[in-house]
């Protein structure tokens, strides 16, 4: 099938460099996005997001006049829905005892919605969003049918999982493997020639259920994965070990590859996407409703750790470094950063954070510094919670000088104990039982 025009709906960390990629692959792209503020955005030549080597991407996407953005999806060949699946705050399910979170399906349900004055017999549609198993047969396709058109005979309608890292979606959009899955071999088949145009990864041809479970399957693994290494730090902090060492050693096993504890499991996919299983089948899904508490549950794990650092937390004035959910991002969505700040603050200690990602975000409840200084000016201790590039290479020489704080805490391993200690702090780092040396 060949396509000279789609239109993407969704222009968030997903639809806006994927309908950038289009364009700048010769493709005609319209980008739609129900909020104002991006389209007024984007319209004037600029990405509301951080991504390296986006902006100047869509900059010349603009300027081709390949790529335009409204409110309002245009006929096209292709449709792509790529906006949020977010989980219900308010509404929790239940099953046996277990509480768990439903998804918000909503952006799905009204961006299809959106398609349907606009769609057209041969038509392409695809969901990029992750979902629930069965949406696209069960969610997308029942709505697109109201149209008159059959879903598999008169359009192709497919489930294409994105798989991208934020921070490297450039390039991954193209390397990264595919997998699409469509309602027919047919839809597949054309989902496999859309995305030919710039993907050099394989492209994997598969049903739309397969392709979703792939997806919530690979974020699931990962969290699980993620929350076992959070429970060795515990273990290593009750059996005196220094967990970072421990799963060093662990490592060098041919098969085994332990990740990295921290300070909880943040962002809009792994801290989201299990529950999609849990919801849909709780009876099946105990380990991985585990998983989700366990890395719930460590940003308190944290408080405990800054706890036993500095003593009684009331009044405890902490500089808290980095808020994003993750290293050199700027989205703070569901961050564990964050919690651990709240957190913090029930317990009646004075936060003061500082983002260099983000550095204007508006946070309810978060005070947010100006700059690096002012988050340690008169600080009685100085918490990392995100190991961004720029705050692993802080000379902890120059920060002595700009804070009486004498207590650091690490919860992602990236300070060297002996620079810090050497400098005068002394630094506890989360999983190490054997910090601050002078404690031993
Ligand atoms: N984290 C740890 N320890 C680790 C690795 C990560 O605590 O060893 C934490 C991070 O700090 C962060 C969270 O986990 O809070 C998630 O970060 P991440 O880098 O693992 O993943 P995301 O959410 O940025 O991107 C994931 C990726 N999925 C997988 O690696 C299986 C990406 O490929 C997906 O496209 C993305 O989810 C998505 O959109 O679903």
């Amino acid at each position: 099938m060949k396509f000279k025009k789609i239109c993407v709906l969704g222009l968030g960390y997903i639809g806006l460099p994927t309908a950038t990629m289009f364009a700048a692959h010769g493709i005609e792209v319209h980008g739609v996005d129900i909020n104002p503020r991006v389209v007024e955005s984007l319209q004037a030549g600029k990405i509301h997001i951080h991504e390296p080597g986006l902006q100047s991407l869509f900059e010349e996407a603009i300027k081709s006049g390949r790529l335009t953005v409204s409110s309002q999806p245009v006929e096209a060949d292709a449709f792509i829905i790529a906006v949020p699946t977010p989980f219900q705050h308010e509404k929790f399910g239940e099953h046996n005892g277990i509480r768990f979170k439903l998804a918000d399906m909503r952006a799905v349900t009204s961006a299809t919605e959106a398609i349907l004055p606009v769609l057209r017999k041969g038509n392409l549609v695809i969901l990029e969003s992750t979902s629930p198993p069965r949406t696209t047969v069960k969610l997308v396709a029942p709505i697109l049918t109201r149209s008159t058109l059959q879903a598999g005979t008169d359009f192709h309608l497919c489930y294409s999982p994105e798989r991208v890292l934020p921070g490297q979606i450039l390039r991954e959009l193209v390397d990264n493997a595919r997998v699409i899955g469509g309602i027919t071999p047919e839809s597949a088949r054309a989902g496999r020639d859309l995305y030919a145009t710039f993907v050099k990864g394989e492209i994997h041809e598969t049903d739309a259920t397969t392709a979703e479970m792939v997806k919530i399957m690979e974020n699931t693994t990962r969290d699980v994965n993620i929350a076992i290494a959070n429970e060795f730090a515990r273990l290593a902090e009750k059996f005196g070990v220094d967990v970072w060492e421990a799963i060093r050693l662990a490592n060098l096993h041919p098969r085994i590859n332990i990740l990295n504890p921290g300070p909880g499991v943040g962002g809009h996919c792994i801290s989201v996407d299990p529950w999609f299983f849990v919801e849909a089948a709780p009876e099946f899904s105990s380990l991985i409703y585990q998983a989700r508490k366990v890395n719930d549950e460590q940003p308190n794990f944290v408080v405990e750790k800054v706890r036993r650092a500095i003593g009684e937390l009331k009044n405890k004035k902490i500089a808290a470094l980095g808020l994003a959910y993750k290293p050199d991002v700027d989205d703070l969505r569901e961050s564990p950063a964050v919690e651990v700040i709240h957190l913090l603050q029930k317990e009646g200690a004075i936060v003061h954070a500082w983002e260099p990602f983000a550095p204007n975000a508006k946070l309810e409840g978060v005070d947010m510094a100006s700059d690096l200084d002012s988050a340690l000016k008169d600080a009685d201790a100085i918490l990392l919670l995100v190991s961004h590039s720029q705050f692993r290479t802080l000379n902890p020489v120059s920060i002595a000088s700009k804070t009486r704080a004498r207590i650091a805490i690490d919860t992602v391993n990236v300070w060297k104990p002996e620079q810090w200690q050497s400098a005068g702090f002394a630094l506890h780092r989360l999983g190490d039982a054997k910090s601050p040396v002078s404690n031993l």
